[in-house]
Protein backbone atom coordinates (compact mmCIF):
# COMPACT_ATOMS: atom_id res chain seq x y z
CA UNK A 1 0.00 0.00 0.00
CA UNK A 2 1.55 3.49 -1.50
CA UNK A 3 2.49 5.43 2.07
CA UNK A 4 0.22 8.47 2.21
CA UNK A 5 0.68 9.34 5.52
CA UNK A 6 2.17 11.88 7.88
CA UNK A 7 2.19 10.79 11.54
CA UNK A 8 5.15 8.98 13.62
CA UNK A 9 3.07 7.60 16.41
CA UNK A 10 -0.11 6.64 15.87
CA UNK A 11 -2.76 5.45 18.32
CA UNK A 12 -5.80 2.60 17.33
CA UNK A 13 -8.73 1.95 19.46
CA UNK A 14 -12.04 1.35 19.47
CA UNK A 15 -13.19 4.73 20.52
CA UNK A 16 -11.60 8.15 19.59
CA UNK A 17 -10.63 10.05 22.49
CA UNK A 18 -13.70 12.65 22.46
CA UNK A 19 -17.03 13.18 22.56
CA UNK A 20 -19.62 14.64 20.75
CA UNK A 21 -21.05 18.09 21.95
CA UNK A 22 -23.93 19.22 19.78
CA UNK A 23 -24.66 23.52 20.42
CA UNK A 24 -28.53 24.38 20.56
CA UNK A 25 -27.82 25.75 16.99
CA UNK A 26 -27.17 22.39 15.72
CA UNK A 27 -23.52 22.73 15.51
CA UNK A 28 -21.20 20.28 16.50
CA UNK A 29 -18.14 20.67 18.16
CA UNK A 30 -15.73 17.80 20.05
CA UNK A 31 -14.50 17.45 23.81
CA UNK A 32 -11.56 15.37 25.22
CA UNK A 33 -13.19 12.57 27.04
CA UNK A 34 -11.86 11.51 30.36
CA UNK A 35 -9.85 9.36 30.87
CA UNK A 36 -6.17 8.32 31.93
CA UNK A 37 -4.97 6.79 28.85
CA UNK A 38 -5.53 9.99 26.54
CA UNK A 39 -3.77 12.18 29.12
CA UNK A 40 -0.53 9.81 29.57
CA UNK A 41 -0.63 9.75 25.82
CA UNK A 42 -1.07 13.31 25.10
CA UNK A 43 2.44 14.32 25.49
CA UNK A 44 3.90 11.32 23.50
CA UNK A 45 1.04 13.03 20.53
CA UNK A 46 2.48 16.33 21.08
CA UNK A 47 6.25 15.36 20.96
CA UNK A 48 5.30 13.21 17.52
CA UNK A 49 2.74 14.52 15.94
CA UNK A 50 0.45 12.04 16.59
CA UNK A 51 -2.58 10.52 15.47
CA UNK A 52 -5.47 8.62 17.17
CA UNK A 53 -7.92 5.60 14.66
CA UNK A 54 -10.79 5.47 15.94
CA UNK A 55 -14.81 5.25 15.85
CA UNK A 56 -16.68 8.41 16.67
CA UNK A 57 -19.33 6.01 18.87
CA UNK A 58 -22.35 7.00 16.43
CA UNK A 59 -23.21 4.96 13.53
CA UNK A 60 -22.53 6.52 10.02
CA UNK A 61 -20.15 8.69 10.95
CA UNK A 62 -17.96 9.21 7.68
CA UNK A 63 -15.85 12.34 8.76
CA UNK A 64 -12.83 13.73 7.05
CA UNK A 65 -9.80 14.01 9.61
CA UNK A 66 -10.15 16.29 11.93
CA UNK A 67 -7.98 18.18 15.21
CA UNK A 68 -8.40 18.88 19.01
CA UNK A 69 -6.08 19.14 21.31
CA UNK A 70 -2.97 19.00 18.99
CA UNK A 71 -4.20 15.32 17.89
CA UNK A 72 -4.91 14.35 14.52
CA UNK A 73 -8.39 12.10 14.63
CA UNK A 74 -9.43 9.69 11.94
CA UNK A 75 -12.47 8.79 12.23
CA UNK A 76 -13.45 4.67 11.26
CA UNK A 77 -16.90 4.72 10.63
CA UNK A 78 -19.28 1.73 12.04
CA UNK A 79 -22.67 0.86 10.48
CA UNK A 80 -25.88 0.52 12.52
CA UNK A 81 -25.61 -3.49 11.65
CA UNK A 82 -21.25 -3.50 12.59
CA UNK A 83 -22.14 -1.41 15.70
CA UNK A 84 -24.47 -4.63 16.69
CA UNK A 85 -22.17 -7.49 15.11
CA UNK A 86 -18.43 -6.54 15.76
CA UNK A 87 -19.19 -3.96 18.44
CA UNK A 88 -22.39 -5.74 20.87
CA UNK A 89 -22.16 -9.56 19.58
CA UNK A 90 -18.41 -10.13 19.02
CA UNK A 91 -16.54 -8.04 21.56
CA UNK A 92 -19.11 -7.26 24.29
CA UNK A 93 -20.87 -10.78 24.12
CA UNK A 94 -18.32 -13.18 22.46
CA UNK A 95 -14.43 -12.15 23.95
CA UNK A 96 -15.75 -10.24 26.66
CA UNK A 97 -17.63 -12.93 28.86
CA UNK A 98 -15.11 -15.61 27.15
CA UNK A 99 -12.22 -13.74 28.42
CA UNK A 100 -13.36 -12.99 32.38
CA UNK A 101 -13.67 -16.67 33.35
CA UNK A 102 -16.81 -17.63 31.23
CA UNK A 103 -19.01 -15.35 34.10
CA UNK A 104 -21.83 -15.51 31.83
CA UNK A 105 -21.99 -18.17 28.79
CA UNK A 106 -20.00 -16.59 25.33
CA UNK A 107 -22.14 -16.77 22.39
CA UNK A 108 -20.38 -17.92 19.10
CA UNK A 109 -21.68 -16.47 15.74
CA UNK A 110 -20.25 -16.95 12.46
CA UNK A 111 -21.77 -13.64 11.05
CA UNK A 112 -20.25 -12.00 14.13
CA UNK A 113 -16.61 -12.89 13.45
CA UNK A 114 -17.17 -11.58 9.86
CA UNK A 115 -17.96 -8.28 11.19
CA UNK A 116 -15.32 -8.40 13.53
CA UNK A 117 -12.69 -9.12 11.11
CA UNK A 118 -14.42 -6.84 8.73
CA UNK A 119 -14.28 -3.92 11.16
CA UNK A 120 -10.63 -5.23 12.17
CA UNK A 121 -9.01 -4.64 9.05
CA UNK A 122 -10.54 -1.24 8.21
CA UNK A 123 -9.26 -0.57 11.14
CA UNK A 124 -5.67 -1.43 10.21
CA UNK A 125 -6.55 0.41 6.24
CA UNK A 126 -7.02 3.39 8.23
CA UNK A 127 -3.48 3.25 10.40
CA UNK A 128 -2.08 2.04 7.28
CA UNK A 129 -3.01 4.94 5.36
CA UNK A 130 -1.96 7.81 8.57
CA UNK A 131 1.78 6.23 9.76
CA UNK A 132 4.44 7.60 8.63
CA UNK A 133 7.47 5.55 7.36
CA UNK A 134 8.61 3.41 10.30
CA UNK A 135 6.41 5.02 12.53
CA UNK A 136 5.13 3.51 15.93
CA UNK A 137 1.49 2.23 15.86
CA UNK A 138 0.10 1.37 19.53
CA UNK A 139 -2.83 -1.00 19.09
CA UNK A 140 -5.48 -0.75 22.34
CA UNK A 141 -7.40 -3.84 23.36
CA UNK A 142 -9.79 -6.43 22.44
CA UNK A 143 -12.20 -5.06 19.98
CA UNK A 144 -8.88 -4.90 17.72
CA UNK A 145 -6.98 -8.23 17.61
CA UNK A 146 -6.73 -8.76 14.26
CA UNK A 147 -5.33 -5.44 13.68
CA UNK A 148 -1.54 -5.82 14.28
CA UNK A 149 -1.02 -9.02 11.88
CA UNK A 150 -3.27 -7.16 9.43
CA UNK A 151 -1.06 -4.01 9.73
CA UNK A 152 2.09 -6.16 9.37
CA UNK A 153 0.78 -7.30 6.15
CA UNK A 154 0.39 -3.69 4.66
CA UNK A 155 3.06 -2.05 6.58
CA UNK A 156 5.80 -3.90 7.65
CA UNK A 157 8.25 -1.01 8.37
CA UNK A 158 5.96 0.03 11.19
CA UNK A 159 6.98 -0.48 14.88
CA UNK A 160 3.37 -2.32 16.34
CA UNK A 161 2.59 -2.34 19.95
CA UNK A 162 -0.29 -4.31 21.48
CA UNK A 163 -2.14 -3.61 24.75
CA UNK A 164 -4.85 -5.93 25.99
CA UNK A 165 -6.72 -3.95 29.26
CA UNK A 166 -8.78 -7.02 30.10
CA UNK A 167 -7.52 -10.09 31.35
CA UNK A 168 -6.04 -13.06 28.73
CA UNK A 169 -7.91 -16.35 29.99
CA UNK A 170 -6.40 -19.83 30.84
CA UNK A 171 -5.88 -22.36 28.36
CA UNK A 172 -9.15 -24.63 28.57
CA UNK A 173 -10.95 -21.56 28.49
CA UNK A 174 -9.64 -19.73 25.21
CA UNK A 175 -9.48 -23.06 23.70
CA UNK A 176 -13.22 -23.02 23.31
CA UNK A 177 -13.06 -20.04 20.36
CA UNK A 178 -13.73 -21.21 17.00
CA UNK A 179 -11.27 -18.81 15.58
CA UNK A 180 -8.73 -18.88 18.38
CA UNK A 181 -6.13 -19.58 15.84
CA UNK A 182 -6.91 -16.78 13.78
CA UNK A 183 -6.73 -14.22 17.04
CA UNK A 184 -3.24 -15.65 18.03
CA UNK A 185 -2.06 -14.91 14.33
CA UNK A 186 -3.51 -11.50 14.85
CA UNK A 187 -2.09 -10.51 17.81
CA UNK A 188 1.63 -11.98 17.11
CA UNK A 189 1.49 -9.47 14.34
CA UNK A 190 2.88 -6.97 16.85
CA UNK A 191 6.71 -6.43 18.00
CA UNK A 192 5.57 -6.53 21.41
CA UNK A 193 2.22 -7.63 23.34
CA UNK A 194 1.27 -6.36 26.68
CA UNK A 195 -0.77 -7.52 29.56
CA UNK A 196 -2.05 -6.14 32.83
CA UNK A 197 -0.50 -9.82 34.73
CA UNK A 198 2.56 -11.82 34.44
CA UNK A 199 0.16 -14.92 34.11
CA UNK A 200 -1.97 -13.33 31.08
CA UNK A 201 1.31 -12.62 29.57
CA UNK A 202 1.87 -17.13 30.44
CA UNK A 203 -1.51 -17.80 29.29
CA UNK A 204 -0.64 -16.20 25.52
CA UNK A 205 2.74 -17.72 25.21
CA UNK A 206 1.17 -20.89 25.99
CA UNK A 207 -1.53 -20.81 23.92
CA UNK A 208 0.68 -19.15 20.98
CA UNK A 209 2.95 -22.15 21.33
CA UNK A 210 0.11 -24.74 21.43
CA UNK A 211 -2.20 -23.60 18.01
CA UNK A 212 0.18 -21.43 15.77
CA UNK A 213 3.26 -21.99 13.83
CA UNK A 214 5.27 -20.12 16.41
CA UNK A 215 7.57 -21.83 19.09
CA UNK A 216 6.95 -20.20 22.26
CA UNK A 217 8.92 -20.20 25.63
CA UNK A 218 9.52 -17.48 28.43
CA UNK A 219 7.67 -14.53 26.89
CA UNK A 220 9.39 -14.67 23.69
CA UNK A 221 7.65 -15.51 20.34
CA UNK A 222 9.75 -16.77 17.55
CA UNK A 223 7.80 -16.70 14.28
CA UNK A 224 8.73 -18.97 11.37
CA UNK A 225 10.00 -16.09 9.36
CA UNK A 226 12.68 -15.52 12.32
CA UNK A 227 10.82 -12.02 13.81
CA UNK A 228 11.00 -12.19 17.60
CA UNK A 229 7.28 -11.17 19.28
CA UNK A 230 8.16 -10.04 22.68
CA UNK A 231 5.50 -10.40 25.98
CA UNK A 232 5.09 -8.49 28.97
CA UNK A 233 3.27 -7.85 31.82
CA UNK A 234 2.38 -3.68 32.05
CA UNK A 235 -0.02 -2.99 35.10
CA UNK A 236 -1.88 0.05 33.72
CA UNK A 237 -2.71 2.73 36.44
CA UNK A 238 -4.37 6.62 36.92
CA UNK A 239 -3.56 9.75 36.85
CA UNK A 240 -2.45 10.53 40.12
CA UNK A 241 -2.42 14.18 39.22
CA UNK A 242 -5.59 14.98 38.47
CA UNK A 243 -7.19 13.23 41.35
CA UNK A 244 -4.77 15.22 44.07
CA UNK A 245 -5.02 18.37 41.75
CA UNK A 246 -9.40 18.41 42.33
CA UNK A 247 -9.06 17.69 45.99
CA UNK A 248 -6.31 21.24 46.31
CA UNK A 249 -10.03 22.57 45.54
CA UNK A 250 -11.38 22.83 49.59
CA UNK A 251 -15.25 22.33 48.06
CA UNK A 252 -14.34 19.10 46.75
CA UNK A 253 -13.05 17.68 50.05
CA UNK A 254 -16.19 19.61 51.91
CA UNK A 255 -18.39 17.83 49.70
CA UNK A 256 -17.19 14.47 51.31
CA UNK A 257 -18.35 15.72 54.29
CA UNK A 258 -21.44 16.75 53.17
CA UNK A 259 -22.24 13.36 51.38
CA UNK A 260 -21.98 12.04 54.90
CA UNK A 261 -24.30 14.44 56.70
CA UNK A 262 -27.04 13.57 53.69
CA UNK A 263 -26.39 9.82 54.03
CA UNK A 264 -27.34 10.19 58.00
CA UNK A 265 -23.66 9.83 59.63
CA UNK A 266 -23.63 6.03 59.50
CA UNK A 267 -20.59 4.77 61.59
CA UNK A 268 -18.95 3.60 58.41
CA UNK A 269 -19.91 4.44 54.65
CA UNK A 270 -19.32 1.60 52.30
CA UNK A 271 -18.82 2.51 48.78
CA UNK A 272 -18.89 0.28 45.42
CA UNK A 273 -18.07 2.46 42.02
CA UNK A 274 -18.44 0.37 39.20
CA UNK A 275 -19.39 -0.05 35.72
CA UNK A 276 -23.02 -2.27 35.63
CA UNK A 277 -21.34 -5.07 34.29
CA UNK A 278 -21.64 -9.00 35.90
CA UNK A 279 -17.91 -9.29 35.95
CA UNK A 280 -17.76 -6.37 38.47
CA UNK A 281 -19.34 -8.75 41.53
CA UNK A 282 -21.71 -6.25 42.81
CA UNK A 283 -24.47 -8.55 43.50
CA UNK A 284 -22.01 -11.01 45.77
CA UNK A 285 -21.15 -7.36 47.76
CA UNK A 286 -25.00 -7.12 47.84
CA UNK A 287 -25.42 -10.32 48.84
CA UNK A 288 -22.90 -10.19 51.96
CA UNK A 289 -24.05 -6.69 53.07
CA UNK A 290 -27.07 -7.84 53.07
CA UNK A 291 -26.23 -11.06 55.26
CA UNK A 292 -24.40 -8.85 57.60
CA UNK A 293 -27.85 -6.52 58.18
CA UNK A 294 -29.94 -10.26 58.41
CA UNK A 295 -27.37 -11.61 60.77
CA UNK A 296 -27.77 -7.93 63.70
CA UNK A 297 -23.31 -7.49 63.02
CA UNK A 298 -24.61 -4.07 62.07
CA UNK A 299 -27.44 -2.01 61.80
CA UNK A 300 -28.45 0.56 59.09
CA UNK A 301 -27.33 3.75 61.19
CA UNK A 302 -23.78 1.94 61.48
CA UNK A 303 -23.45 1.19 58.34
CA UNK A 304 -24.69 2.31 54.69
CA UNK A 305 -23.84 1.23 51.36
CA UNK A 306 -23.55 3.28 48.71
CA UNK A 307 -23.14 1.73 45.21
CA UNK A 308 -22.88 3.56 42.20
CA UNK A 309 -23.50 1.36 39.25
CA UNK A 310 -22.48 3.02 35.53
CA UNK A 311 -25.01 2.80 33.06
CA UNK A 312 -23.02 0.19 30.68
CA UNK A 313 -23.87 -1.92 27.61
CA UNK A 314 -27.56 -1.48 27.67
CA UNK A 315 -28.27 -3.24 24.41
CA UNK A 316 -26.60 -6.39 25.55
CA UNK A 317 -28.59 -8.69 26.59
CA UNK A 318 -26.87 -10.11 29.83
CA UNK A 319 -26.45 -6.66 30.87
CA UNK A 320 -30.29 -6.20 30.97
CA UNK A 321 -30.63 -9.52 33.15
CA UNK A 322 -28.06 -7.85 34.93
CA UNK A 323 -29.54 -4.62 35.74
CA UNK A 324 -33.11 -6.33 36.93
CA UNK A 325 -31.34 -8.42 39.59
CA UNK A 326 -29.60 -6.16 40.93
CA UNK A 327 -32.24 -3.61 41.48
CA UNK A 328 -34.36 -6.46 42.58
CA UNK A 329 -31.56 -6.92 45.17
CA UNK A 330 -31.23 -3.41 46.06
CA UNK A 331 -35.25 -3.06 46.44
CA UNK A 332 -35.59 -6.10 48.61
CA UNK A 333 -32.87 -4.86 50.93
CA UNK A 334 -34.23 -1.33 51.71
CA UNK A 335 -37.47 -2.79 51.79
CA UNK A 336 -36.22 -5.21 54.67
CA UNK A 337 -34.21 -2.69 56.32
CA UNK A 338 -34.32 0.35 55.20
CA UNK A 339 -36.77 3.33 57.15
CA UNK A 340 -38.39 6.32 55.81
CA UNK A 341 -35.40 8.69 54.82
CA UNK A 342 -32.95 5.93 55.30
CA UNK A 343 -32.62 3.22 52.67
CA UNK A 344 -29.68 0.76 54.00
CA UNK A 345 -28.33 1.16 49.84
CA UNK A 346 -27.95 3.99 48.28
CA UNK A 347 -28.22 3.05 44.61
CA UNK A 348 -27.19 5.87 41.76
CA UNK A 349 -27.55 4.49 38.16
CA UNK A 350 -25.93 7.25 36.71
CA UNK A 351 -22.34 9.04 35.52
CA UNK A 352 -20.68 11.63 37.86
CA UNK A 353 -18.60 14.31 36.85
CA UNK A 354 -14.73 13.34 37.99
CA UNK A 355 -15.63 16.00 40.63
CA UNK A 356 -17.90 14.06 42.70
CA UNK A 357 -16.97 10.73 41.99
CA UNK A 358 -13.44 11.63 43.97
CA UNK A 359 -15.71 13.42 46.88
CA UNK A 360 -17.08 10.37 47.07
CA UNK A 361 -13.75 8.34 47.32
CA UNK A 362 -12.92 11.14 50.35
CA UNK A 363 -16.18 9.98 51.77
CA UNK A 364 -16.22 6.53 52.17
CA UNK A 365 -14.71 4.88 54.97
CA UNK A 366 -14.26 1.24 53.48
CA UNK A 367 -13.79 0.71 49.36
CA UNK A 368 -15.62 -2.27 47.94
CA UNK A 369 -14.11 -3.22 45.21
CA UNK A 370 -14.77 -7.02 44.94
CA UNK A 371 -14.47 -7.94 40.37
CA UNK A 372 -15.15 -11.60 40.00
CA UNK A 373 -12.57 -10.88 37.30
CA UNK A 374 -10.72 -7.52 36.05
CA UNK A 375 -7.86 -6.89 34.01
CA UNK A 376 -7.20 -4.12 36.31
CA UNK A 377 -9.73 -1.87 38.24
CA UNK A 378 -8.74 1.94 38.24
CA UNK A 379 -11.17 2.54 40.63
CA UNK A 380 -9.02 0.67 43.73
CA UNK A 381 -5.99 3.26 42.53
CA UNK A 382 -8.06 5.94 41.98
CA UNK A 383 -9.44 5.32 45.70
CA UNK A 384 -6.22 5.24 46.77
CA UNK A 385 -4.74 8.31 45.10
CA UNK A 386 -7.86 10.48 46.90
CA UNK A 387 -7.01 9.53 50.29
CA UNK A 388 -3.96 12.33 51.39
CA UNK A 389 -5.86 11.83 54.59
CA UNK A 390 -4.56 8.31 55.08
CA UNK A 391 -7.73 7.40 55.95
CA UNK A 392 -9.87 4.75 54.77
CA UNK A 393 -9.37 1.04 53.97
CA UNK A 394 -9.66 -0.95 50.61
CA UNK A 395 -11.05 -4.01 50.29
CA UNK A 396 -10.05 -5.86 47.20
CA UNK A 397 -10.61 -8.52 45.38
CA UNK A 398 -7.58 -11.30 44.74
CA UNK A 399 -9.31 -11.39 40.90
CA UNK A 400 -8.39 -7.94 39.98
CA UNK A 401 -5.33 -7.08 38.19
CA UNK A 402 -4.62 -4.57 41.29
CA UNK A 403 -4.01 -7.71 43.47
CA UNK A 404 -0.27 -7.96 42.37
CA UNK A 405 0.54 -4.47 43.69
CA UNK A 406 -1.79 -3.43 46.55
CA UNK A 407 -1.99 -7.39 47.75
CA UNK A 408 0.06 -5.84 50.87
CA UNK A 409 -2.13 -2.39 51.98
CA UNK A 410 -5.60 -4.10 50.88
CA UNK A 411 -7.97 -6.11 52.63
CA UNK A 412 -7.82 -9.41 50.26
CA UNK A 413 -10.98 -11.43 49.40
CA UNK A 414 -12.12 -14.09 47.44
CA UNK A 415 -15.71 -12.11 46.63
CA UNK A 416 -16.92 -16.16 46.12
CA UNK A 417 -16.36 -16.58 49.40
CA UNK A 418 -19.55 -14.60 50.98
CA UNK A 419 -18.67 -15.38 54.79
CA UNK A 420 -15.06 -14.18 54.32
CA UNK A 421 -16.38 -11.65 52.62
CA UNK A 422 -18.73 -10.54 55.34
CA UNK A 423 -15.59 -11.40 57.81
CA UNK A 424 -13.12 -8.95 55.65
CA UNK A 425 -16.17 -6.24 55.29
CA UNK A 426 -16.21 -5.99 59.19
CA UNK A 427 -12.79 -5.98 59.92
CA UNK A 428 -12.05 -3.28 57.28
CA UNK A 429 -14.83 -1.42 59.30
CA UNK A 430 -14.25 -1.84 63.06
CA UNK A 431 -9.71 -1.26 61.64
CA UNK A 432 -8.21 1.25 64.40
CA UNK A 433 -7.04 4.66 62.81
CA UNK A 434 -2.80 3.69 63.05
CA UNK A 435 -3.39 0.59 61.66
CA UNK A 436 -5.78 2.29 58.53
CA UNK A 437 -2.95 4.69 58.48
CA UNK A 438 -0.21 2.33 58.04
CA UNK A 439 -2.17 -0.10 54.99
CA UNK A 440 -2.64 3.54 53.28
CA UNK A 441 1.01 4.27 53.73
CA UNK A 442 1.76 1.11 51.69
CA UNK A 443 -0.67 1.30 49.23
CA UNK A 444 0.02 5.20 48.13
CA UNK A 445 3.74 4.16 47.74
CA UNK A 446 2.76 1.75 45.30
CA UNK A 447 0.34 3.89 43.54
CA UNK A 448 2.06 7.48 43.73
CA UNK A 449 5.10 5.97 42.30
CA UNK A 450 3.50 3.79 39.69
CA UNK A 451 0.84 6.42 37.70
CA UNK A 452 0.18 5.68 34.26
CA UNK A 453 2.66 8.00 32.91
CA UNK A 454 5.22 5.75 33.83
CA UNK A 455 3.06 2.75 32.60
CA UNK A 456 3.12 4.46 29.15
CA UNK A 457 6.54 5.41 28.70
CA UNK A 458 7.60 1.72 29.74
CA UNK A 459 5.65 0.37 27.35
CA UNK A 460 6.77 2.75 24.41
CA UNK A 461 10.43 2.86 25.49
CA UNK A 462 10.20 -1.11 25.64
CA UNK A 463 8.29 -1.36 21.98
CA UNK A 464 10.98 1.23 20.81
CA UNK A 465 13.86 -0.92 22.21
CA UNK A 466 12.26 -4.30 20.30
P1 LIG B 1 -13.44 -0.79 33.25
O1 LIG B 1 -14.01 -2.16 33.25
O2 LIG B 1 -14.31 0.28 32.74
O3 LIG B 1 -12.03 -0.73 32.47
P2 LIG B 1 -12.11 0.40 35.68
O4 LIG B 1 -10.68 0.03 35.58
O5 LIG B 1 -12.63 0.36 37.07
O6 LIG B 1 -13.06 -0.53 34.81
O7 LIG B 1 -12.29 1.86 35.13
C1 LIG B 1 -13.50 2.55 35.19
C2 LIG B 1 -13.25 4.06 35.13
O8 LIG B 1 -14.51 4.74 34.97
C3 LIG B 1 -12.62 4.61 36.40
O9 LIG B 1 -11.70 5.61 36.07
C4 LIG B 1 -13.83 5.19 37.16
O10 LIG B 1 -13.50 6.28 38.01
C5 LIG B 1 -14.72 5.66 36.02
N1 LIG B 1 -16.13 5.61 36.44
C6 LIG B 1 -16.80 4.54 36.93
N2 LIG B 1 -18.08 4.85 37.22
C7 LIG B 1 -18.23 6.14 36.90
C8 LIG B 1 -19.34 7.05 36.96
N3 LIG B 1 -20.56 6.68 37.41
N4 LIG B 1 -19.15 8.31 36.55
C9 LIG B 1 -17.95 8.70 36.08
N5 LIG B 1 -16.87 7.88 35.99
C10 LIG B 1 -17.01 6.63 36.40
C11 LIG B 1 -11.27 -1.66 31.67
C12 LIG B 1 -10.93 -2.99 32.34
C13 LIG B 1 -10.25 -2.71 33.66
C14 LIG B 1 -8.99 -1.86 33.45
C15 LIG B 1 -9.32 -0.64 32.60
C16 LIG B 1 -8.05 0.10 32.19
O11 LIG B 1 -12.11 -3.76 32.53
O12 LIG B 1 -9.90 -3.94 34.31
O13 LIG B 1 -8.51 -1.44 34.70
O14 LIG B 1 -10.02 -1.00 31.42
O15 LIG B 1 -7.13 -0.72 31.54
Amino acid sequence: MENTGKSSFVVVANRLPVDRVVAADGSTTWRRSPGGLVTALAPVMRAYDGAWVGWTGSPDDELAPFSTDDMDLISVPLSPEEISMYYEGFSNATLWPLYHDVIVAPEYHREWWDAYRRVNDRFARAAASVADEGAVVFVQDYQLQLVPNLLRRLRPDLKIGFFLHIPFPPPELFAQLPWRRQILEGLVGADLVGFQRGGAADNFVGLVDRYTDATAAERRVRMPDGRTVHVQPFPISIEVSEITGLLSDPDVVQRGTQIREEIGSPGSMLLGVDRLDYTKGIGHRLKAFGELLAGGDITPDEAVLVQVATPSRERVEAYQTLRDEIELQVGRLNGEYGRIGQPAIHYLHSSYERAELVSLLRAADVMVVTPLRDGMNLVAKEYVAARTDLRGALVLSEFAGAADELGDGAFMVNPHDIDGLKRTLLAAMRIDESEAEERMKLLRDHVLSHDITRWAQEFLATLRST
